[in-house]
Formats: C-alpha cells, sequence, structure tokens
C-alpha cells in the first residue's frame, strides 16, 4: 500500500512540529541559569540538549536528505554525544541559550523548506519519510531525557500538568495466561521503525503468566517494609553491591517521613501514592521485587507478545489495543500528566487478553540484554543501537508518561543500564505457566 506523499509529508510536518512544541516548552519554563546548570552529572545541561536536536536535524534533513550545504560543522564536535560524555558537557563551549534557540529556529526553517520538495521514496532514508520520522522521534527523546533532567532540578515547580484518571473500583485479575505457540516479533512494516525494531522475525514463546499492571508504589512498599532492602537473596550480586555502596532503601525521590514515605515530583513534594505505577527503580531492583515476590521480569519477547498477539487471528498488532494510533484514551502518552496514571487505568488500551497500561505510564524493565534481532542491519547510524548491544544493557518497554506517540509503538526497544534509576522506568512481573496446564 502507498502513502499519497501530501498525507506523508503532513504527518512528518506535524511530528516535527509537535516535537518543538515540546521542546520549546521545556527550555523556556526556567531561566537562563538553570539552563546552562548541570543539575545532576548523570545529564546534559538542558541548553545541550536543545543544540544538539538541532544539529543531529541538520546533519540528517538538511546536509544529507536536502543536500544543503552545513551550517554550523563548526559545532558539530561539541554535540556529538560520543564525543563527550554528560558529565563533560557543562565545560564545552556551548552556544549560550538565545543562540542555541535561534540555531534550532534557522535549521527547523530550511528543513521544512525541504519537507516541501524531497522526494519520499527512491530509498530507505526517503521512504516513507522515515528520516523525517526519525529526527522527529530523536528530538521528543530527548525532550523526554529534558524532563527528567527538569525532575532532578532542584527549586520550586514550574511545570504543570491535569491530574490523570483517578483509580476505577473495577475488578480485574491480577494475572493472564499467554498461550504458549509462535510469535511473530519485530516489524518490517512499519514506516518509521528504527533500526533495533526490525526485522520481522519468528519466536516460540512458551506459555506464561503476567500482570495485567504495573506493579504499583503499594506493593513495593511491601517488599521495602518486608525487609526487601536487607536480604542479599533477592538480588543480582552487582545490585546488592549498589545497595550497600550507596544505602538504597526506597526508589529514587522517596523520603521516609515519620510513618510515611513522601516523593518529590517536578518540585513537588507529596505522599506516595500507593495506587500508581512504582517509578524511579533500576533494573536490580525491579528483579529483586520479583524474586521476592516469587516470580521474575518478563522476557522482552514475553512483554511483546504480551502486547502485540491477537490470539483470534495470530496475528500480531501495532498495539495493545490494535493498529489504530494513540488516542488519550488508550494510554498515558506525551507528557499530558506530569505521573503515571493509577494501575487499572485505561481500560480501552488492554491487550485482548486485558493486560493494561503496556504503553504509557512507565517504561518497562524486561529480563532481556540488549541484543540485535536475527538479521538486524544497522540503519542510518550505527551510534543508534548497534554500539549498544551487548554492553551490559537491559532493555525496558512500552514508553512512559513522558513519551510521545511518535516514539513509542509496540515494537519499540528502549534500553539502559542496570543500575540506572532517574529514568521514568517501572516493571511488570510474570511467571512460567503451569505445564500441565498448557494443554
Ligand atoms: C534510545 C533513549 C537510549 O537517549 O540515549 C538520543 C536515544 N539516541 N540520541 C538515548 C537517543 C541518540 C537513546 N535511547
Ligand atoms: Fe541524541
Amino acid at each position: 500500500m502507498t502513502i499519497d506523499p501530501e498525507l506523508l509529508r503532513e504527518r512528518a510536518a506535524s511530528a516535527l512540529l509537535a516535537a518543538r512544541d515540546r521542546t520549546h516548552l521545556l527550555t523556556t519554563c526556567v531561566e537562563h541559569p538553570d539552563l546552562v546548570a548541570q543539575h545532576s552529572p548523570l545529564m546534559s545541561p538542558l541548553v545541550w540538549d536543545l543544540a544538539h536536536i538541532g544539529n543531529q536535524e541538520e546533519q540528517w534533513l538538511l546536509r544529507t536528505v536536502g543536500g544543503r550545504e552545513a551550517l554550523r560543522p563548526d559545532i558539530d564536535s561539541v554535540y556529538d554525544a560520543f564525543e563527550h560524555p554528560r558529565a563533560a558537557r557543562p565545560s564545552l563551549p556551548l552556544l549560550a541559550p538565545d543562540e542555541a534557540h535561534g540555531y534550532v529556529a534557522e535549521v527547523r526553517g530550511r528543513v521544512l523548506d525541504i519537507l516541501e520538495r524531497a522526494p519520499l521514496h527512491g530509498g530507505p532514508l526517503l521512504d516513507s519519510g522515515f528520516a523525517f520520522g526519525m529526527i522527529a522521534q530523536h528530538e521528543q527523546q530527548h525532550d523526554e531525557t529534558m524532563l527528567i533532567t527538569h525532575q532532578l532540578r532542584r527549586g520550586p515547580a514550574v511545570l504543570t500538568a491535569p491530574e490523570p484518571p483517578p483509580l476505577s473500583d473495577e475488578i480485574i485479575p491480577a494475572e493472564v495466561l499467554v498461550p504458549g505457540g509462535p510469535f511473530l516479533m519485530g516489524t518490517s512494516t512499519e514506516p518509521w521503525a528504527l533500526d533495533n525494531e526490525r526485522p520481522a522475525h519468528r519466536r516460540l514463546v512458551p506459555a506464561f503468566l503476567i500482570d495485567t499492571t504495573p506493579v504499583s508504589n503499594g506493593a513495593y512498599q511491601r517488599f521495602i517494609e518486608a525487609g526487601g532492602y536487607d536480604d542479599p537473596r533477592w538480588w543480582e550480586p552487582a545490585g546488592w553491591a549498589q545497595v550497600q555502596e550507596h544505602k538504597l532503601r526506597a526508589p529514587l525521590f522517596w523520603k521516609r517521613d515519620g510513618g510515611q514515605w513522601l516523593r518529590r515530583r517536578f518540585g513537588v513534594t507529596e505522599p506516595v501514592p500507593p495506587d500508581e505505577p512504582v517509578l524511579h527503580v533500576s533494573w536490580y531492583e525491579a528483579d529483586a521485587y520479583a524474586r521476592w515476590a516469587g516470580r521474575r521480569l518478563p522476557t522482552e519477547a514475553e512483554w511483546e507478545k504480551a502486547a502485540r498477539h491477537d490470539p483470534a487471528t495470530g496475528r500480531a498488532m501495532r498495539y495493545p489495543w490494535g493498529d489504530e494510533d494513540p488516542t488519550p484514551a488508550h494510554a498515558n502518552l506525551g507528557q499530558r500528566h506530569l505521573r503515571p496514571a493509577a494501575i487499572g487505568s485505561y481500560p480501552d488500551g488492554q491487550s485482548p487478553l486485558g493486560v493494561r497500561q503496556l504503553i504509557g505510564d512507565v517504561w518497562e524493565w524486561t529480563a532481556s540484554d540488549f541484543l540485535p534481532y536475527p538479521g538486524f542491519a544497522a540503519f542510518p547510524y550505527r551510534e543508534y543501537s548497534e554500539v549498544f548491544f551487548g554492553d551490559g544493557h537491559k532493555v525496558l518497554r512500552g514508553g512512559s508518561f513522558a513519551v510521545d506517540p511518535v516514539a513509542c509503538r509496540g515494537t519499540f526497544r528502549n534500553w539502559d543500564l542496570p543500575v540506572r534509576r532517574q529514568i521514568f522506568s517501572g516493571f511488570r512481573t510474570a511467571r512460567d505457566a503451569d505445564p500441565m496446564a498448557e494443554a
């Protein structure tokens, strides 16, 4: 099926525009000192992300796709993420905030002109407007990164958003059985899927049970109260070492206050809401909780089968609810809210088997290492995925409240080191099915 090129152009333009609106919000809601400061050695100054967004757009859309002369080749190296680790970025000769805003606007003006004329066929970079979709996703990914920087920033709140839907009184089962059998994992047809999601390939996934919702703060508190952080039995050795070295007692941003847990969220301190998916846990914490609960993290293939497998047709769908693009009724995405929604929310977004909140709310740690699919080919640059394979990174799936729909789908793969907790990470658990129940 070929899509009308004018429709593709419109989609690309609106994805770029949505990303820019968000970038603008995240880089104008604080003053100059907060844009150039390093709020955590784990993060770049916000003004680095801003100009890096423009520089990637210049390199791929202006120079490579548009064939235009470089605008600022002199700053390529400053904004090369591989040349400078995050901790070193504040001391680089960065564009000042007003220069960075001017630079990204200048690049965007030229890119919209290129988008009007570019052929949207004739090679993998152009087909379906892939390069434009890739750059919109890149900007949205950095917007999520900047939102993490905002969460780490000290000081009064600057961001606000309406509350997500409250806890529903509907009763749903705690877990569901996903039947065993082959499953088509990954994609060869999703037009803006990134290289690591490709190609589609068959996987045999034996029957398993998976939680219908992410693990809640209340459930996680029971792990804490049961002495979970004091018992090496539940922890991978490297995770136990992190617990001891940093004296971890709870998720990042939590603080004990007399008899209750408080948390800091975008500049506001509040009681930890028991019915919300747990957030800001490392892979080690997720893994330890699962072991304490007598369960385990789902593998990446199990997660994707739970999210995409339609038992009625045997087909892999784009999303748990079907092939339709996400709407606000399906999932908590796109920074519409500044927190995950209560567990069990979004009945319209559930999978055919009744698994909820697979998309949105919190990134979900899986048991799996970040590795290439059979037939993987790096595209269009090795540094997006390939250099991270087999390097101790764990896969996260499903996206958080901070992910834009353009960078979130049933096949989308994220990854990070198992010690990381500043990201919008949570998890759900799984277990093997009783082999006697499979027949
Ligand atoms: C896919 C989220 C791990 O932020 O490091 C941004 C995305 N790659 N610029 C990251 C990315 C290049 C990447 N993650
Ligand atoms: Fe980047």
